[in-house]
């Protein structure tokens, strides 16, 4: 599938609404159909908590027309995606891979896009010749949980860059910029080198940013790398990483940092900037 890269601003609505578009085409929805109980079940339950809020608060008509006028700016925003996984995707992230061995993951976030460009390690991913940034080269080993080492292993990654912006999901970038595949070696070791990214404020000028201004919360998000590791006969391992340091581990917005996932990149001893190992731990389908 190619992207067509159309014209668009560093707007809330303009990346929103390409992050909807991106979920449209991601097949995470077809064929999907949950049964009438649990519908039944889910959306009774639902809410019967915001029933119980309104009780409890006395909501005046006021706020119920505020929450109805913001409710339609999310979906005219296209920020549905943003809302969601950043509010509820990471307790879905935590109830699905509860009895996982391997390694902790957490959520996927709204701006992945699949098929990135290939390269056997060691790599560096597609990057502007001036990419601001301070290099990282990022090393590893993906295992089984009995240690067996995973030959080709896939080490899926994409970030922002220093500006805080994800290419396809901000103007100007070339497509697959801070996007790769990286494949591992007979012994399931990886390296690639890239940009250590910043942190990261969701859109603020969208639904999603009047929530949090509206709240009085703040819009950060720790810097930090996406990753999907896979090899055959495993489960996908969907994860995020951190580093250690960053004044936003412990208030997240998105609720999606845990310890076993901050990094500690150290300077490297040849050649400029930093590195960093990390294995990464499957377990079996
Ligand atoms: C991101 O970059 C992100 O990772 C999440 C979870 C939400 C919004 C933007
Ligand atoms: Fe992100």
């Amino acid at each position: 599938m190619t992207t067509e890269l159309k014209d668009f601003d560093a707007t809330a609505a303009d990346s929103g609404n390409r992050a909807t578009e991106r979920f449209r085409d991601s097949g995470k929805t077809v064929a999907l159909q949950v049964p009438k109980e649990r519908v039944s079940l889910l959306a009774n339950e639902v809410l019967a908590a915001v029933y119980d809020t309104i009780r409890k608060h006395k909501v005046s008509y006021d706020e119920f027309n505020a929450l109805k006028a913001w409710l339609i700016s999310v979906g005219e925003n296209g920020e549905w995606p943003l809302f969601l996984d950043v509010w509820v995707e990471h307790v879905v992230e935590e109830v699905s891979t509860e009895h996982r061995e391997g390694n902790k993951g957490t959520i996927e976030g709204p701006y992945y896009v699949p098929g990135s460009p290939q390269f056997d390690s060691p790599a560096t991913l597609p990057m502007r010749k001036d990419e601001g940034g301070t290099p990282l080269l990022f090393q590893g080993q993906v295992r089984a949980v009995d240690g067996t080492p995973l030959a080709g292993a896939h080490v899926e990654i994409w970030h922002a860059d220093d500006d805080g912006f994800y290419s396809q999901f901000a103007p100007g970038l070339p497509e697959w910029n801070l996007r790769g595949t990286v494949l591992a070696d007979a012994n399931g070791i990886f390296a690639l080198n890239t940009i250590q990214p910043a942190p990261y404020q969701i859109p603020t000028d969208g639904a999603c940013g009047k929530l949090i201004a509206a709240a009085g919360w703040h819009a950060w998000r720790p810097a930090h790398l996406h990753l999907k590791v896979s090899a055959p006969g495993y489960q996908l391992l969907t994860a995020q990483l951190y580093f250690e340091g960053d004044q936003h581990l412990s208030d997240d917005i998105a609720s999606a940092v845990k310890p076993e996932l901050v990094l500690n990149p150290t300077a490297r001893l040849e050649g400029v900037g930093n590195e960093v190992t990390y294995d990464f731990v499957l377990d079996a389908e």
